[in-house]
Order: structure tokens, then C-alpha cells, then sequence
């Protein structure tokens, strides 16, 4: 007798689901399911899951093919489970090849093609929560969007458009989605888009998307003009449609927690926040040949800025931008200085100048401080004057970190959960505001 094991969450049962488990019975003559509890999910970073423990094992049921369901619990269970159970086979979906194969001591690993599309057919007839989002362009950010996405139940990456076709399927085949080249085609595929294309083509794929009837999740910055935010807050507004921009400092756990602590009186009021985020560049990267739209400011400017919108607001009384420029015109180091009624701020970016990348907050009972790579907030001190006197703070972190944001797209979406507080529209308004500024100061 073949024994087959599988494992997964099974959050919100879809095709998928249905197809892998069929395969994985038809590998042998006995399957086992492993499905992941909720606090095994926690620990690998799934979020988002949905249906409780029951409902999942019951939908497994359901399906017919499993001969046996056990629970999987926590990190090197598979391999214990391999050895207690006599498998021959285990398997998995390829979104997932790779990643299994230490398991081929001791039976014989099989990827099984995961399912592109889940049809809307049938995710109407299971009135299901299941948001299959398409990828708007195909560089760096996007590849470290999809495993990410991978980690948040609810979601099915379905497609990638690019009007470049050889990118688009370079993209789609690595990643097992759809290629798109035709926009009409892409938009009739997808229920919500996530925007990684170059920051000057943002404000019209947005709208586009818009017209569409799409939620939008883009990457930062938004866009680099004020009116162009309002224009398309408005839009989406008028429309039901939630317009949401991606800068994942702001949705991750550890950063939430370093604002509940600054605002609550413990270094007292706030005077004074510096931010800086520095990140050597090769000189011929888009950030540093783009004459209009690269250089230090527009890429991580967003970064910087952040904390301050979000501990000072955005009326602020003066701003003063200081550039050291490259030979073509683009800014290698920025500086920006603001003055506030009751406080002063910098931030400082630089793609072509190396500097201490630090967050810090002075106030008048004290200070926080987040070392590099603060905008991944993992870990924090609180300091008084009182050299001894140390509060530590740490806070989980996963992966890149893009699954923080995109889990509070969906939940906005859904509506489960009002995150909007975590970046705001009128915050989004003033960062473009921001670039706005930064660039026609700069002459570009
Ligand atoms: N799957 C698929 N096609 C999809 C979505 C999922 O073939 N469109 C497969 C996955 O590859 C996996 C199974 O369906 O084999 C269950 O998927 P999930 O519920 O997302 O669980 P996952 O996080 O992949 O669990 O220990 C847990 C396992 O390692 C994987």
C-alpha cells in the first residue's frame, strides 16, 4: 500500500484545494491530510486565516479524498510524522518546489502544478471571500511580493500584466500565474491589483484600475503629485473602492508598538524625530539613471517621512530640502529639515552617501531609539536620562514584511477591520504632496 501525506491550511477551501487533494490521492492508495492549526500558523507567519480549525477539516472531509486528517502543530512535525506514519510520498504544491526537498531522505517529495485560476464562477457560487489580485509590472518589489502574498489567506495571485510581453511571462512563469499584455483581458481576470510598476506610471494604472471597479494596492510612492491623490482618493471613494498605499513600515507589528509607546508619555512630549535610511545604489540602477523620477527622495523619502506625518502631522510650518546631486542632476543624499509649532525633523535618504540608518524620537522625559533597518521595526529602546534606566521592546517581524500590508488591504476590503488609521489618505495626500515639492525644487 502507497501512503501519501500532505499539509495546509485549507482557510476559505477553493479549487485548489480540491485539485491538489485529488492529485495527492491519486499519487498512492492512502492519504493523509496534515491540516495547521491556528497558533502553527502564527509561528510560520500565515495571516489572515479565516475558518476556524473544524470548519477547515470539515471542508477537507467533505472532498472525499482524504483517508485520514491529522493536525499539524509545529515546525518539523512533517519530518516526525514521515517516520511514525510509514509515507512513501509526500507532497505539495509547487508553489512550494524546493522547499521540501530535505524530505527526500526519507520518502520521495512530489510538487504537484499549482492551480492558476480560480474561476469567479466559482467563487460566486460559494459566496467566497477569496480576492484574486493582479500585478501590475514585473521588477524587483513584485518578486518579493508573491511569496508574501503566498503567507496571506484570502488572497489568489492570479495574473501579471506588462505592455512589455517577454517581462510579463519571464514573470508569469516563475511565479506559476498568468501573463496579461491585453489591460481589458487582466482586468476581467482579477478582483483587486497591487501597482509595482515605475513610481510615473502609478497615477494612471490607478486609475485605470479604478475605472475598473478595483480595489488598489500600490507600492510607495503613490504618486508625486498632491491633486493627483486627491483626485484618486476621491475616485475610489465615489466608487466604494479601497485605495490603499503600500509603504510596509506602516503596517508592520513593530512599528505600530514604537508609536503606541512614543505617544504615550513615556519620553513625555515629542520634540524632535530623525529619520535616515541610507542604501548603496550601483550606478546603473533605475534609482540612479532615471533623470526624472530616481534618486534618493522619491525612492525612500516615504520611509523617512513616515514617522514624522505620524508623530507631528502633516501642518507643518517650514520645509527645507538640501540635495547633494550625481553628474546627471539626480540626488544622491537628501535632507530634509521640517519645523513644526512644537517640534523640529529631519529626514535624510541616500542611495550614493552611506550613513547610520536610525530612527529617533527625543522628548522631554526621554528617547526611543530603532537602529537599521528600522522601516523592518523588530526591535526598539526607550532611554531616560538615567543611562541605566533601558526599556527594551521587541516585535515580530516575518519575511519581507509586505504581508503586514497586504493582510490590511484585505481586511479593509472585507471590511472585517478598520485599518486605515495606520496610514492615512490624508497622510498618502501629504507624502505626494512631499515628492511634489521635492521635485519642483529640484527642477524636474
Ligand atoms: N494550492 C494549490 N493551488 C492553489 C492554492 C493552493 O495547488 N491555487 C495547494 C498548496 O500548494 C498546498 C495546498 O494547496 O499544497 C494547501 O494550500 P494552503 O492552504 O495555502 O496551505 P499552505 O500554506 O500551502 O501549507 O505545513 C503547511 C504546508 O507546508 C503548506
Amino acid at each position: 500500500m502507497i501512503k501519501v501525506i500532505t499539509y495546509g491550511t485549507f482557510d476559505l477551501f477553493h479549487e485548489g484545494h480540491y485539485r491538489l487533494l485529488q492529485r495527492a490521492k491519486a499519487l498512492g492508495d492512502y492519504l493523509i491530510v496534515g491540516v495547521t492549526t491556528e497558533a502553527y500558523d502564527k509561528t510560520r507567519g500565515k495571516l489572515n486565516v479565516i475558518d476556524s480549525l473544524v470548519t477547515r477539516i470539515e471542508n477537507i472531509k467533505k472532498t472525499g479524498f482524504a483517508d485520514e486528517i491529522i493536525i499539524e502543530e509545529t515546525e518539523g512535525q512533517k519530518f516526525n510524522d514521515i517516520k511514525r506514519l510509514g509515507i512513501d510520498i509526500f507532497t505539495v504544491g509547487s508553489d512550494w518546489t524546493g522547499c521540501f526537498d530535505y524530505l527526500n531522505d526519507y520518502c520521495k517529495v512530489v510538487y504537484l502544478e499549482r492551480t492558476k485560476n480560480i474561476s469567479s464562477t466559482m467563487l460566486r457560487e460559494q459566496n467566497s471571500h477569496i480576492q484574486r489580485i493582479g500585478i501590475i509590472g514585473t521588477g524587483r518589489i513584485a518578486g518579493r511580493f508573491m511569496p508574501e502574498a503566498k503567507l496571506v489567506s484570502g488572497i489568489s495571485t492570479q495574473g501579471v500584466y506588462n505592455p512589455h510581453w517577454d517581462s510579463a511571462v519571464r514573470f508569469a512563469d516563475r511565479w506559476e500565474i498568468d501573463a496579461y499584455a491585453d489591460m481589458e483581458e487582466f482586468f476581467a481576470a482579477v478582483d483587486v491589483v497591487y501597482i509595482a510598476s515605475p513610481h510615473e506610471t502609478h497615477y494612471g494604472y490607478i486609475k485605470v484600475a479604478l475605472e475598473h471597479g478595483k480595489h488598489v494596492l500600490c507600492e510607495k510612492p503613490m504618486v508625486l503629485e498632491r491633486a493627483q491623490a486627491e483626485e484618486l482618493f476621491r475616485c475610489a471613494k465615489e466608487r466604494g473602492l479601497i485605495l490603499f498605499e503600500g509603504i510596509k513600515t506602516a503596517y508592520c507589528p513593530g512599528f505600530q508598538k514604537l508609536l503606541g509607546i512614543a505617544c504615550s508619555g513615556s519620553i513625555g512630549s515629542i520634540r524632535n524625530v530623525e529619520a535616515c535610511f541610507t542604501k548603496l545604489e550601483a550606478a546603473d540602477t533605475r534609482e540612479l539613471t532615471d533623470r526624472k523620477y530616481g534618486g534618493s527622495f522619491t525612492e525612500l523619502g516615504s520611509y523617512c517621512m513616515l514617522p514624522i506625518l505620524k508623530l507631528f502631522g502633516k501642518e507643518f510650518q517650514e520645509i527645507r530640502f538640501d540635495s547633494l546631486n550625481g553628474e546627471n542632476g539626480l540626488d544622491l543624499f537628501t535632507k530634509v529639515s521640517l519645523k513644526y509649532p512644537n517640534g523640529i525633523a529631519t529626514a535624510t535618504c541616500g542611495l550614493g552617501v552611506k550613513s547610520e540608518g536610525r530612527l529617533l524620537i527625543a522628548g522631554t522625559k526621554g528617547y526611543i531609539v530603532a537602529e537599521a533597518p528600522w522601516w523592518k521595526t523588530a526591535y526598539f529602546e526607550v532611554h531616560h536620562e538615567n543611562p541605566g534606566d533601558i526599556q527594551k521592546y521587541s516585535e515580530i517581524f516575518l519575511g519581507d514584511g509586505l504581508r503586514y500590508e497586504i493582510s490590511d488591504f484585505l481586511s479593509m476590503i472585507t471590511g472585517t477591520e478598520k485599518n486605515n488609521f495606520k496610514l492615512t489618505r490624508g497622510e498618502s495626500v501629504a507624502l505626494a504632496g512631499m515628492m511634489e515639492r521635492f521635485l519642483g525644487q529640484a527642477g524636474r
